[in-house]
């Protein structure tokens, strides 16, 4: 068969050089400074997570793939065949794929805010999966509900709207949201798959907490890829702000906070460090630290509470030989 079928893709927001970036700028002049982690991802952000994912102390992707090919018979039974599957934060799409043979999916609707990077993968998979119908969806997705108008008539256009809705979110990126706004998340996630036919539920991997030391090799690795991804979130911001941060003069600093049970990611500037922007500008003085990122670590019965309080049902658990990822399949 010659087929040069192309996805359906809605770019529906984008961090954009040039655009005011209110949200950025005010992170920049707090004390302490903090930058929001979505801003990772630009195009070289999302490759250098996918590097990330491959290195040894980086446990939390292969742990993850681990759960799923022990237990997906196990899932299968309770996650429905035939679902529209909405992955959230999908990137190069590759955990969702593997998924296919065995929920058999009516439609895919992958969401990532690196858009370029999505439309390319969606691209390579809609070819491998010709007869899939599959809707692309550009946005941040901590505004889920967004979700709303595009794919609710592209879904009624293909007559899936009472399919049962499967919320995919794999790879604890849960992790990055505080736990109240984790728990708006969740809620949100909750009423997609409520709006979908019976059935329906939240597919999520979620990291748990584990001796520190495995915690803080794995947000600091011995090549440095994990410094790298930290210090290209200054390269974006300077290319969407038109700033000019020296990356070089930042230091990747990780470090497990066990009170807030979470590994913290900051740039920590190396000398005093000026960075100018068009209508701004910040002095950091030597030492001084910009938080980029949080990532919690969950006690998996703090996790089945937090699904129970947006709404789910009663969730299953399945986790590895030594309990440090869980995934969960928490129903409408
Ligand atoms: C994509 C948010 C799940 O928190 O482990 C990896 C991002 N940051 N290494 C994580 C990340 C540094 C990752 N998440």
């Amino acid at each position: 068969r010659y087929i040069d079928q192309a996805p359906q893709f809605v770019q529906l927001h984008q961090p954009r050089p040039g655009a005011s970036h209110p949200e950025l700028v005010a992170g920049l002049m707090q004390t302490p400074a903090g930058i929001s982690p979505k801003f990772f991802y630009d195009a070289l952000g999302s490759r250098l997570f996918d590097a990330i994912t491959e290195l040894p102390e980086y446990y939390p992707t292969r742990t993850e793939a681990a759960v799923f090919a022990q237990h997906g018979a196990g899932m299968a039974r309770h996650v429905p065949e035939g679902a529209v599957l909405l992955d959230l934060g999908a990137g190069s799409c590759a955990k969702a794929a593997r998924l296919f043979p065995v929920l058999r999916p009516s439609a895919y609707v992958p969401v990532d805010i690196s858009v370029d990077y999505l439309r390319d993968t969606l691209a390579a998979l809609q070819q491998r999966h010709p007869d899939l119908p599959m809707l692309g969806l550009g946005m941040d997705f901590s505004t889920l509900f967004a979700l709303g108008a595009d794919a609710n008539a592209w879904l009624a256009g293909r007559a899936l709207s009472q399919q049962p809705r499967v919320v995919f979110y794999p790879g604890s990126s849960i992790g990055n949201f505080l736990p109240d706004q984790a728990l708006a998340l969740l809620c949100q996630a909750h009423a997609v798959c409520e709006a979908g036919g019976a059935g329906g539920g939240l597919l999520i991997g979620v990291d748990r907490v584990k001796p520190r030391d495995v915690l803080e090799r794995a947000y600091d690795d011995e090549l440095g890829v994990t410094a790298a991804f930290n210090r290209n979130l200054l390269r974006h911001v300077n290319r969407l702000l038109n700033a000019d941060f020296a990356p070089a003069a930042w230091q990747h600093v990780a470090l497990f906070n066990a009170d807030e049970s979470r590994i913290e990611m900051h740039l920590q500037a190396m000398g005093t460090q000026t960075v100018r922007w068009p209508g701004g500008e910040r002095t950091f003085a030597d030492g001084e630290r910009l938080h980029t990122e949080n990532s919690y670590k969950w006690q998996p019965q703090d996790f089945a509470m937090l699904l129970r309080e947006a709404g789910f049902g009663a969730p299953k658990h399945w986790t590895d030989a030594n309990g440090w990822f869980s995934v969960f399949w928490a129903p409408v």
